[in-house]
C-alpha cells in the first residue's frame, strides 16, 4: 500500500461524533506514550499529522484520519498514564467500548506495545478484550531503535510470551524514530483490508 492521502476527519468522544460507518477502520491501541501517533504519522509519511508529545496523554480522544479514501486508522486514546485527569480515566473504559461495539466498520486493532519492556498488565487486559471482540492479532513493538538487533528477537518473545500470543499473531518492530518496519505494518493491513 502506498498512502497518497491522508487527513483527520473527525475528532470524537461520543458514538454521534464519529464519522460515518461507510469505510473499513483500522485502530492503534496502547498505553499513553508508546507511540500511536507517532506510528501513524510515519505511515501517513506526515509529520505532525497527528500530535505527539513528551508528555504522556496527549490522545484523549478517539481520532479518525482518512487514507486514501479508502479506509481509515482510528488514533484511540492512550491507557494507563495516572496523571490523566481522574475524570479521563473514568470515560475511557466506555467510550472504547462503545466504539468496538457499535463500529461495523471496525476490522482490526493493532496493538502497541513499547519493545524494551515486558507488556504490563494493562496490555495483557487490553489484548485479551481485543481476542475477545475478534479484533486481535497484530502487534506492533514500537521504539525498536532503543533495543540493539541482537537483543530485538528477545524482546520479541517476551512479548509473545507475555501478551500469550497464537502461532499466527504478527509482532512487527517499527521505529518512528529510524523510519524502520512500517512497510512491513503497512503490508499486514493491506491483508486485513482485502479480507
Ligand atoms: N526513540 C523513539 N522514540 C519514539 C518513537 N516513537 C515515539 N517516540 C517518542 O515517544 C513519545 C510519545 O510518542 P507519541 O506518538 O505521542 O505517543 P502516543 O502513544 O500517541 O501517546 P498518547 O497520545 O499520550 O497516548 C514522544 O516523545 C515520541 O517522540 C520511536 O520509534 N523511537
Ligand atoms: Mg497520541
Amino acid at each position: 500500500m502506498i498512502v497518497k492521502e491522508a487527513q483527520l476527519e473527525a475528532v470524537a468522544v461520543r458514538a454521534n461524533q464519529y464519522p460515518e460507518d461507510t469505510m473499513p477502520e483500522i485502530a492503534f491501541a496502547g498505553r499513553s506514550n508508546v507511540g500511536k501517533s507517532s506510528l501513524l504519522n510515519l505511515l501517513t509519511g506526515r509529520k505532525s499529522l497527528a500530535r505527539v508529545s513528551g508528555s504522556p496523554g496527549k490522545t484523549r480522544t478517539i481520532n479518525f484520519y482518512r487514507i486514501n479514501d479508502s479506509f481509515r486508522i482510528v488514533d484511540l486514546p492512550g491507557y494507563g498514564y495516572a496523571k490523566v485527569s481522574k475524570e479521563m480515566s473514568k470515560d475511557w473504559g466506555p467510550m472504547m467500548e462503545e466504539y468496538f461495539q457499535i463500529r461495523s466498520g471496525l476490522r482490526k486493532v493493532v496493538q502497541l506495545v513499547d519493545i524494551r519492556h515486558a507488556p504490563s498488565a494493562q496490555d495483557i487486559q487490553m489484548y485479551q478484550y481485543l481476542k475477545h471482540y475478534g479484533l486481535d492479532g497484530i502487534v506492533v513493538a514500537t521504539k525498536a531503535d532503543k533495543v540493539s538487533r541482537n537483543e530485538m528477537q528477545k524482546c520479541i518473545s517476551v512479548i509473545r510470551r507475555t501478551l500469550d500470543l497464537d502461532r499466527d499473531d504478527v509482532v512487527i518492530p517499527v521505529s518512528a524514530l529510524k523510519r524502520t518496519g512500517q512497510d512491513k505494518l503497512l503490508e499486514q493491513m493491506d491483508k486485513i483490508l482485502e479480507e
